[in-house]
């Protein structure tokens, strides 16, 4: 039976400090729209993507009041009524990642680009998320999760997991290329040092502290530079390549510098993958070099539905694994916390059987 009310973390508004009720309501199905699935959540990740939602730094606001969260795995409870070819059941365990829906009508859509579809819903950002128990979703865009993978163990991948497995494919990088990582022991990052490692890419890992040092360097990071220790990150680059530099950057570090840093130390050819999303900024490259040196500029936003079978198909192999700590929903204010001060090596997961 589904309950009438429900435990959720909300925020009143852009900025307002979370308030975990325990009085907001659940869809019934009665209420859902055709299409529609409600899901009944064991976890979520949390992204940063969601202290930005939260804090309304970025040049497009999330709704208010607003449930946050969008790395969510749980069991389909109900699916509305006049659903037509649902690819999903009752019953099964599925994924609730940033893409809620999209048209798959419109030409973005037949490109494959489901994320940039003009009517694309945006999970814990346009629609509610998945920090409270239950969630409403989409059977044509929720992922199922195969029966070997950990509901905990997988909930990251369904965003941090997505995009950078996405971000590397979109790289123009082959086996033995050099690929750099800033941000590379945050929660996106430390999945893409261990999706670069399946293509056969040398990583050079760049953050701070020793907790993200040995996290990258277990997941087999080649080269480690910390960011707050260099006195010259351009040149430890150039250096770790052969003098060269490297072939690509996938950047999900939350300030513009490691941007600017990243178009010197490419080398002629290499590709920029813009991820990271600091608030209102501006990237500046010079004309000249990105000519001269035949520079790729690629802004790389999550994932297709395709993207996201791939990226959970290579963690339920277990080559990829999310390196996470559970935490309850009670705790989501201090993860906001810990992940504005940069202390969240890896992911922390609300786990809602705790
Ligand atoms: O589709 C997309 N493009 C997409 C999808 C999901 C998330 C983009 N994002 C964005 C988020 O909104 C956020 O802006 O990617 C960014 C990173 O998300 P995250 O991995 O969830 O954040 P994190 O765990 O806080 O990791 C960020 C890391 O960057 C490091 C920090 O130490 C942290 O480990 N970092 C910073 I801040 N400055 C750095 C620097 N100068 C740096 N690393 C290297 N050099
Ligand atoms: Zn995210």
């Amino acid at each position: 039976t589904i309950p009438k009310f429900q435990t959720a973390a909300v925020i009143a508004s852009a900025g307002a400090p979370i308030e975990v009720r325990d009085d907001v309501p659940v869809k019934q199905l009665s209420e859902l729209e055709p299409g529609q699935c409600l899901v009944k959540l064991h976890c979520t990740g949390v992204c940063h993507t969601d202290l930005h939602a939260a804090l309304g730094d970025w040049p497009l606001k999330a709704k208010t009041p607003l449930i946050g969260g969008h790395e969510g795995v749980g069991e389909i409870v109900a699916i509305a009524d006049n659903t037509v070819k649902s690819p999903v059941k009752v019953g099964d365990r599925v994924g609730i990642k940033w893409l809620a829906n999209s048209c798959l009508d419109c030409e973005q859509c037949r490109k494959g680009r489901e994320q940039n579809c003009p009517r694309a819903e945006l999970s814990g950002f346009t629609v509610d998320g998945t920090f409270s128990h239950y969630v409403v979703s989409w059977v044509r865009h929720v992922t199922p999760i195969p029966a070997n993978l950990e509901s905990a163990a997988a909930a990251s991948i369904l965003c941090a997991g997505v995009t950078v497995y996405r971000a590397i494919k979109y790289s123009q990088t082959e086996a033995g290329d050099w690929i750099v990582l800033p941000g590379a022991g945050g929660g996106l990052g430390h999945l893409a040092i261990q999706y670069a490692k399946t293509r056969g890419l040398r990583v050079i890992a760049i953050d701070t502290g020793a907790e993200k040092k040995k996290l990258c360097e277990e997941l087999g990071a080649d080269v480690w530079i910390d960011f707050k220790e260099s006195k010259d990150i351009v040149a430890d680059v150039k250096r770790a390549t052969g003098g060269e530099g490297a072939h690509s950057a996938v950047v999900t570090a939350v300030v513009p510098l490691p941007y600017t840093q990243a178009l010197d130390y490419l080398r002629a050819g290499g590709t920029l993958m813009v991820v990271g999303l600091p608030g209102e900024t501006t990237l500046t490259a010079s004309i000249f070099f990105t000519v001269f040196k035949s520079i790729h500029i690629i802004g790389s936003y999550v994932g297709n539905r395709q993207d996201a079978v791939e990226a959970i198909e290579i963690a339920s192999l277990g080559k990829v694994k999310c390196h996470y700590k559970t935490l309850p929903l009670s705790d989501l204010k201090g993860t906001y916390e810990d992940l504005q001060n940069g202390k969240i090596a890896g992911r922390v997961v609300i786990d809602y059987r705790l």
